[in-house]
């Protein structure tokens, strides 16, 4: 593999020399609909709710019909996850603090493994699923991005899963576009995907201006909006 992953270009053929199975016939092939963190708890009446965020299924579920590969994700988190401000004494949610990784914005105890909250929206009928990222299991560090946790060093497997299968396009969808969302497709263009953010399959928690900082800097980075 060369060094820095951004000049890996994929031509069906990975480097160790397994073949994918992009077929050239098929143009769509290498294309992918990620479908960012559609679970109970960012919507509305759970815990994190985003506003809109049970609109985005029925998009979801008939952009998914458009595409031979799809993926979720699934905010999955232990109870008592650093991320919450019921683990930081007199904290409030909302709030940001300095964690050791830098800084992290506290949330309501959200998506905690095996929960209600933490299940994909009852909407959501994706029947083409091929894989689900989990991400944030990890007690100590939050994972907005689907390719690595907030401290940018421990990878889901997510950027290998799509080298060797080939998919090097991504569209990406879900909840929420200024976190989750943009932290994945950020990530995705440092790795060298084409990407693109489908805005009408994504709603925005939108705290301090985080939704216009968001776009400005997936713009900057070369995210296409559809
Ligand atoms: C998310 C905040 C905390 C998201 C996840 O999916 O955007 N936001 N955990
Ligand atoms: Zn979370």
């Amino acid at each position: 593999m060369p060094d820095d992953p951004s000049k890996t270009t994929n031509t069906g053929t990975d480097p160790a020399g397994w073949s994918v199975d992009v077929d050239p016939a098929r143009p769509g092939e290498d294309r992918v609909l990620v479908v960012v963190d559609v679970q109970n708890d960012f919507c509305p009446g759970g815990a994190l709710a985003v506003p809109g965020g049970d609109e985005v299924p029925a998009v979801i579920n008939e952009l998914s019909r458009q595409f031979d590969h799809v993926i979720l994700t699934q905010d999955w988190h232990p109870a008592g996850h650093l991320s919450f401000a019921s683990s930081h004494p007199g904290a409030r949610p909302f709030a940001t603090v300095e964690l050791p990784y830098g800084p992290q914005v506290l949330w309501p105890d959200h998506c905690v493994q095996d929960t209600e909250g933490a299940r994909f929206h009852p909407g959501l009928a994706v029947r083409n699923c091929e894989l689900i990222v989990r991400k944030g299991y990890r007690r100590e560090v939050d994972s907005y991005s689907a390719f690595r946790d907030n401290d940018r060093r421990s990878p889901t497997g997510l950027a290998g899963y799509l080298r060797e299968r080939g998919l090097r396009r991504l569209f990406v969808v879900g909840l929420a576009t200024d976190f989750c969302v943009a932290y994945t497709a950020l990530d995705a263009r440092r790795l060298g995907f084409e990407v693109t953010v489908i805005e009408a399959g994504c709603r925005a928690i939108d705290l301090d201006g985080s939704l216009g900082a968001a776009w400005e800097q997936m713009e900057e980075a070369g995210v296409m909006r559809g």
